[in-house]
């Protein structure tokens, strides 16, 4: 029997929904992360652990453990954390959606935002709080599974949990992981001290601490040259603290090619790929897909496409942008201003070039997931232009399911650059001059060019599944 292993995450691995008739289903999430995590976790008997997002989630809260089903018998367990909705609220949106998210992707208008007081610190004690409670049920349950027990915490909300459990369980083995990107020094400085200090004390409670790429581990390294008594080496990416090393590593997580494929398989998104083709006709299609969220600069996109139309005019009326937003985040106005920006300037490219018969850009902003895995199917070009991303598994989805050999035009500083940059077209994310070079390269490229540079990148996303990364944090934890 393997090593117990216990997930701690802000977001289950599963969602439940209350159906028509009142009964209450569970619907898997998607994404890497689950499907690494699964399997291990069933082979295990250990079990995962998240705050309820829902009332239905609420609910079960009061309950313990719940089952999570599996496809077979290898279901694994669940536990969902309560916490008073104003609590949560000040946590989730008062501290990791508008410090940390936008900390960590420089998001920030320094003339103007941000602006620490009162509202900070109360935010900061409920990030504490639940922290906290993430903590003490872990270590409860790894008292119960034995002392073998890894303990995976998960992403930027669980910061400080790391450093907590091992106050509580000492000898316990504790890895780290964040998806997103991590400030660097000068950018962490920001914060108040006491904030960033206690930041990163608490991840120094694992005993490694990962991340998609090489480039956010190093500003990780350099944000701790900031803490008095940690003793940095950047070569061997390790931090000595309270007299133990803890180790930094680079661990880009993979795309489930087969649970995507069969997602993609679904009847619905069949009829969805139809819809789009006789909706596209003959035009070339540019195609975006994004959360509606600042940080995935979909505004300097139109703006770039708009540059294109202008200096390409012989592309005039023979392609059609289409921009997949899923909402997010709707409750924070910069959000909702930045959506509302980013729309009023699709308008502007539509006005401009636009004809009775064509409407250069589409831009939907709604929750549509069955239309994304079909419009995979018929890019032309896929457009990932984050300002920063930690990984971006838009780029990685987009070639295992494109049909038409379509080009992929990537962010230098988006994660899943580390891996595909052979095969990609990179820009600069701030560039617009370029980013509209680079539509030009990627729908004149000849057709040779085109099927190698995707099977390319079909071939990078292949060679690494996400059991590797769970291999890997397990191996680095000295199990496996
Ligand atoms: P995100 O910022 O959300 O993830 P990304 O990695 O691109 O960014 O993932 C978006 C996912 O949402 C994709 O898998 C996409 O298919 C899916 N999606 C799109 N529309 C959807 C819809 N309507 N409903 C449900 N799903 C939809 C964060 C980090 C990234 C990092 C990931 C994983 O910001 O950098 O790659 O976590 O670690």
């Amino acid at each position: 029997m393997p090593a117990p292993i216990v997930v701690a995450s802000n977001r289950g691995p599963i969602a439940f929904v209350r159906g028509a008739d009142g009964s209450v289903t569970a619907k898997r999430g998607a994404g890497g992360l689950v499907t690494a995590l699964s399997g291990a976790l069933a082979a295990s008997g250990g079990l995962w652990i998240a705050s309820a997002m829902t009332d239905e989630d609420r609910e079960l809260a009061g309950r313990g453990r719940v089952d999570v089903p599996g496809d077979d018998a290898s279901a694994y367990s669940l536990r969902y954390l309560g916490f008073d909705a104003g609590l949560f609220d000040r946590y989730y949106n008062g501290w990791t959606n508008r410090v940390l998210w936008f900390l960590h992707h420089y998001l920030w208008n320094l003339p103007q935002t941000p602006i620490f007081g009162n509202d900070t610190q109360d935010a900061w004690d409920a990030f504490v709080a639940v922290n906290r409670a993430f903590a003490e049920a872990m270590a409860e349950e790894g008292g119960r599974l034995g002392p073998s027990t890894a303990f995976l915490v998960q992403d930027y909300h669980l910061s400080l949990a790391p450093a907590m459990l091992k106050e509580l369980r000492p000898g316990a083995r504790i890895a780290h992981f964040s998806h997103i990107p991590f400030a660097g020094p000068s950018y962490l400085r920001i914060l108040p001290e006491r904030f960033r200090t206690a930041l990163l004390e608490g991840l120094l409670g694992a005993d490694v601490v990962g991340f998609h790429t090489p480039a956010w581990a190093d500003r990780f390294l350099l944000s701790c040259r900031l803490l008095d008594g940690a003793r940095v080496n950047l070569r061997r990416r390790t931090v000595r603290w309270h007299d133990r090393e803890v180790r930094v590593r680079v661990n880009p997580m993979g795309l489930d090619v087969r649970a995507l494929s069969e997602e993609a398989a679904r009847p619905e998104v069949g009829r969805a790929r139809e819809e789009l083709r006789a909706w596209k006709g003959d035009r070339a299609m540019l195609l975006r897909v994004d959360r509606a969220e600042l940080s995935k600069n979909i505004l300097r996109g139109f703006i770039a496409f708009d540059r294109f139309l202008e200096t390409h005019a012989e592309w005039r009326g023979r392609v059609v942008f289409l921009a997949l937003l899923n909402p997010s985040r709707e409750d924070i106005p910069e959000y909702a201003a930045y959506v509302g920006e980013c729309v009023r300037a699709a308008e502007f490219v539509n006005e401009r070039w636009g004809s009775a018969s064509w409407r250069p850009i589409d831009a939907r902003v709604r929750d549509e997931y069955a239309q994304t895995l079909a419009a995979y199917a018929h890019y032309d070009a896929l457009l990932v232009n984050p300002t920063l991303d930690g990984m971006n598994l838009v780029a990685k989805e987009g070639p295992t399911l494109n049909t038409r050999d379509g080009a992929l035009i990537l962010s230098e500083t988006a994660g899943a650059f580390q891996e595909l940059q052979r095969w990609a077209l990179p820009v600069n994310p701030f560039d617009v001059d370029q980013t509209a070079a680079e539509i030009a390269e990627a729908l004149d490229m000849p057709a040779e060019e085109r099927a190698a540079r995707r099977r390319g990148l079909r071939g990078a996303v292949r060679r690494n599944p996400p059991s590797r990364w769970l291999a890997s944090q397990l191996s680095d934890l000295g199990l496996g």
